[in-house]
């Protein structure tokens, strides 16, 4: 396989976009690609030294006559000027807006030979799709790319029913690193956490916007607490955070219920659980779904969007129709109490992450699309 040099755009503080762009930057790397992250800040899984990772900060100018800083000339101007300094071969940039756009004019600035990859995350369709002031811009985007990729089937059937761009989207599953995403032996955190023996432990983890329905988590998991001794793990933050607390509170739920924040090491935190809960109304993928099943544990999550291609039902874990928390609770309560069927869901998880989501395969779908495009002249 040829080496190449490659410009990584994304947001690079929050959500799992990020953290995609930012682990497949690192593991092209380590198969001796020269990677160069241009952002506006350094991506935050970017937590070590490599020789060929460089970090191009988009610094934007804030004159006092723009009302609105220009963030996404910056972009475009950055692009342009680390692609001839550094001859880049692409752009592969992640989520559609504005990297899509700004990748354009940069291409505009630096002529053919730069090619551009965009891959659709999630929202930047489901959400900004809808958005009537940006949708145009949005399939602009996609057709102005050289090649378009999409986490999940899912999402790219959604790109065209919804935009109906005029360009193949191939779809490119998430992966982790299967190194950092293991089973720990991290005992000291029930003591540290108070879970006591004969208690189970369920995790959620998201942004705790309404899209991730985190109330329906705290309801289902309250049915599963009438039946099995059992605490809530609530890791993340984000809008919902108040009314979710207010929700435990009159449930009454309260000492069972631990809400952990933003927390690093994730691993740590599903090597302690038995069960993870991701009941959004939109999804994408489930990027946390992969991190909890590469832990061995068994989920259940909401029958829609990229979570069926991630949850095999009845085989690594449950799918559930939207809002249905008793057949939530009533899975959940059968993977708790029954050793065998959580047994059996485990390894198959385990063995999902390594035969459909392995990180191996996934980055050899990426350099592949990049020898193509390139091929393409
Ligand atoms: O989960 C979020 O809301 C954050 C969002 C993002 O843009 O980072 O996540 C999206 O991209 C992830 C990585 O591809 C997917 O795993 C998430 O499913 C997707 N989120 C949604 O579709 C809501």
């Amino acid at each position: 396989m040829k080496k190449y040099k490659i410009g990584i755009t994304c947001y690079p503080s929050v959500g799992g976009s990020g953290i995609i762009a930012t682990e497949l930057g690192k593991l092209l790397a380590e198969r001796g690609h020269e990677i160069h992250f241009i952002t506006s800040s350094l991506p935050f899984r970017l937590n070590k030294i490599y020789g060929n990772i460089y970090f191009h900060e988009v610094e934007v100018n804030q004159y006092s006559v723009f009302k609105y800083p220009p963030y996404d000339l910056a972009l475009s101007s950055k692009m342009a000027q680390v692609a001839k300094r550094e001859g880049l071969d692409i752009l592969h940039v992640h989520y559609a807006i504005p990297h899509a756009i700004s990748a354009y004019l940069a291409k505009q600035m630096v002529g053919d030979q730069l090619k551009i990859v965009t891959t659709l995350h999630g929202t930047d369709i489901t959400v900004l799709g809808y958005d009537p002031s940006l949708s145009d811009m949005i399939r602009f985007g996609i057709e102005a790319s050289d090649r378009v990729t999409a986490v999940s089937h899912s999402l790219a059937e959604q790109t065209y029913d919804l935009l109906k761009p005029n360009k193949e989207i191939y779809t490119v599953h998430n992966f982790i690193d299967e190194r950092v995403y293991s089973r720990k032996k991290v005992d000291h955190l029930h003591t540290a956490y108070k879970i006591l023996p004969e208690e189970k432990v369920i995790i959620h983890v998201s942004n705790f916007r309404k899209v991730k329905r985190v109330h329906e988590v705290v309801k289902s998991f309250q049915l599963i607490h009438e039946k099995v001794p059992s605490k809530l793990l609530l890791v993340g933050d984000g809008p919902e955070m108040t009314v979710i607390c207010r929700l435990v509170d009159k449930l009454g739920i309260r000492d069972s219920v631990l809400f952990l924040g933003k927390q690093d090491n994730l691993e740590e935190l599903y090597s302690i659980s038995d069960l993870k809960l991701l009941l959004s109304e939109k999804e994408s993928f489930g990027l946390v779904l992969l991190e909890a099943m590469a832990c061995g544990v068994p989920c259940i999550g909401t029958n829609i969007g990229g979570i069926p291609e991630v949850i095999d039902d009845g085989t690594t874990g449950y799918l559930c129709e939207l809002g249905d928390i008793e057949t939530v609770a009533s899975r959940a309560i059968s993977v708790l109490q029954d050793e065998d069927l959580y047994q059996m869901l485990s390894k198959n998880a385990l063995l999902s992450i390594k035969e459909k989501f392995h990180s191996d395969k996934i980055v050899s779908n990426y350099e592949s699309i990049y020898e193509e495009v390139l091929q393409d002249g």
